[in-house]
């Protein structure tokens, strides 16, 4: 049977996925994609096997393509068995799970993809910044209703998951790591005590070396 093959950029989306890998200790070949802005060649190499040329990208063993980072994180949940990133169906927290892992999939991710390149939205070239701005502020309003909901010193209090390395991990992103501190502390708290576990330390500090 073939590994399971991930594909990644240290510091980009694919480290959600590491962590939780790490996390299985699932073995896994990591294919570093290269620069998807700059680099046209790495958007065309990736792009024919996922057409939206995004990481995280997985082939999985039977040679399928999964996308979509909350996708893996139930089916490498269900592949595990586990249920210590993903709190099982019928259990308190899951409804709380699927809302915010989903909030943070579907609200907050996607304003990266407008603001990282305006260009591909915005056709004129003197509103892009106005629309990154405007982009940035919803993300911040997101990122207040995010912070409301999160206990410490998990998300969901002593009970670390998932939604954990997310935040670890956005943190690290736009507006920067100073924004969170100031003003969403709980969210920097879990960026702390998720750094901080010692199975994923070696993850966050191959894909965030200068943090
Ligand atoms: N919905 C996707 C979003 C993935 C995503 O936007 N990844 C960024 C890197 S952090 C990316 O590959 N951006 C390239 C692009 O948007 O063209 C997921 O949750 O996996």
């Amino acid at each position: 049977m073939a590994t399971l093959k991930l594909y990644g950029e240290p510091g980009w989306g694919s480290v959600i996925i590491e962590a939780q890998l790490a996390w299985y200790d699932m073995p896994f070949d990591l294919e570093p994609v290269g620069d998807l802005f700059s680099d046209p060649e790495a958007r065309s190499r990736l792009e024919r096997i996922n057409p939206l040329g995004q990481v995280p990208t997985m082939v999985l063993p039977d040679g399928s393509v999964m996308t979509e980072s909350a996708a893996m994180t139930f089916w490498l949940a269900e592949q595990t068995g586990s249920t210590d990133l993903v709190p099982e169906p019928g259990s308190a927290l899951r409804a709380r799970f699927l809302r915010w892992l989903i909030f943070i999939t579907s609200n907050i991710y996607p304003t990266y993809t407008y603001a990282d390149l305006p260009s591909r939205f915005v056709p004129q070239e003197d509103a892009r910044d106005g629309f990154a701005a405007a982009v940035g502020d919803y993300a911040k309003r997101l990122y207040g209703q995010l912070a409301e909901e999160a206990s410490a010193p998990w998300f969901f209090a002593d009970r670390f998951s998932a939604l954990d390395i997310y935040i670890c991990t956005l943190t690290h992103w736009r507006p920067g790591r100073r924004w969170f501190r100031e003003n969403t502390p709980g969210l920097t708290a879990i960026m702390q005590a998720t750094k901080a576990l010692p199975k994923l330390a070696p993850v966050w500090n191959r894909n965030f070396p200068d943090s």
